[in-house]
């Protein structure tokens, strides 16, 4: 009897929404400890705190769930309802999405902020034509070059056996003569212990997240770049919520870009100092090096350019103007 009365009151209860629960799979490709995630892991709880526990965001860290290249078609097709992706590994989709993995287009925290900017706009289009939407992004450090050879210019960089993590730093290798395999952060650490690679270019915190101190002695610290990871949800999961979960969902997004950026600024000193304590040399390139690097990156423009079209070349001058 007692029992009769209590469960249609309960099963209101979670028909009127008061208990009622959205979850979220987030698959991200980095690992737990990158700031990067940590700054993913405290969006997700700042949305559950102000959503009143009505969304619960679950992130999946290091690629557990899908491969860094496969996150974008996942929420494409709600296989996960929002994902972190590296914008540049899609260039060969669009070249808009690789604007920031050119070297040395946007190469300090200020220029990179410009450039984000300036691809907004035709980043929301584009992923607004694939059913999603764009919450925020977050730069990484800049590139240096990873390397147990001293480089005194890109001609020492010939027969490398380089990671690459896109296409631009696949083009990279190509253009100096070095070997290019493309292998994602998570099974970085793997290849460099086993010598399957004996070089790559990215940020300190790639080295120092992957160990790359174990294997690998100089870090060229170029500052040719800076990718950016972008945090995209389906919109049809989007729309799905009510409007002040939305709100709180949107809100958490613009805090966390917020934090990211300053995070990722100060984390690339920290990171310096933390490879140099685990005994890594970090260089600072020669002019030669230098100009070098310049010239593959002007080769690299002009190519996009040529490739990216009238989209591009509003990203280029939206970039040049502010
Ligand atoms: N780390 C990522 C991408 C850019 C970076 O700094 C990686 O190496 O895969």
């Amino acid at each position: 009897m007692h029992y009769r009365l209590a469960l249609p009151v309960l099963a209101a209860c979670f028909a009127g929404g008061a208990f009622a629960q959205t979850k979220w799979d987030l698959p991200a490709a980095y690992p737990a400890g990158n700031f990067h995630t940590e700054n993913l892991q405290a969006f997700a709880n700042d949305v559950e705190k102000a959503s009143g526990g009505k969304l619960k965001i679950q992130v999946h860290a290091n690629a557990s769930l899908f491969k860094a290249n496969e996150i974008k078609r996942a929420v494409q097709s709600g296989q996960a309802a929002i994902g972190e992706l590296l914008l540049a590994n899609f260039e060969n989709e669009n070249p808009i999405y690789g604007a920031d993995g050119i070297p040395f287009l946007a190469s300090s925290y200020p220029e990179a902020k410009k450039l984000a900017a300036a691809q907004k706009p035709v980043l929301d289009r584009l992923l607004a034509a694939q059913g999603m939407k764009l919450l925020y992004t977050v730069a990484w450090p800049p590139q240096g070059i990873y390397t147990n050879k001293e480089l005194t210019s890109v001609a020492d960089m010939r027969g490398l056996k380089w990671r690459a993590y896109s296409p631009a730093t696949a083009k990279i290798a190509e253009l100096v003569g070095a070997q290019p395999v493309t292998i994602q952060a998570a099974e970085l650490p793997q290849a460099l212990a086993t010598g399957v690679v004996n070089s790559y270019m990215s940020s300190g915190s790639t080295g120092y997240d992957s160990k790359t101190y174990e294997s690998i002695k100089y870090w060229y610290d170029t500052q040719a770049w800076l990718p950016k990871n972008a945090i995209i949800v389906n919109q049809k999961a989007f729309d799905a919520l009510d409007k002040p979960t939305q709100a709180a969902v949107l809100k958490a997004a613009a805090d966390a870009e917020k934090r990211g950026w300053a995070l990722s600024e100060e984390k690339n000193e920290w990171y310096k100092k933390a490879l140099t304590d685990k005994g890594m040399k970090i260089m600072k390139p020669s002019t030669k090096l230098v100009a070098d690097m310049k010239q593959v990156g002007t080769i690299m423009l002009a190519d996009w350019q040529k490739k990216a079209g009238a989209d591009g070349t509003a990203v280029i001058d939206a970039f040049q103007k502010k």
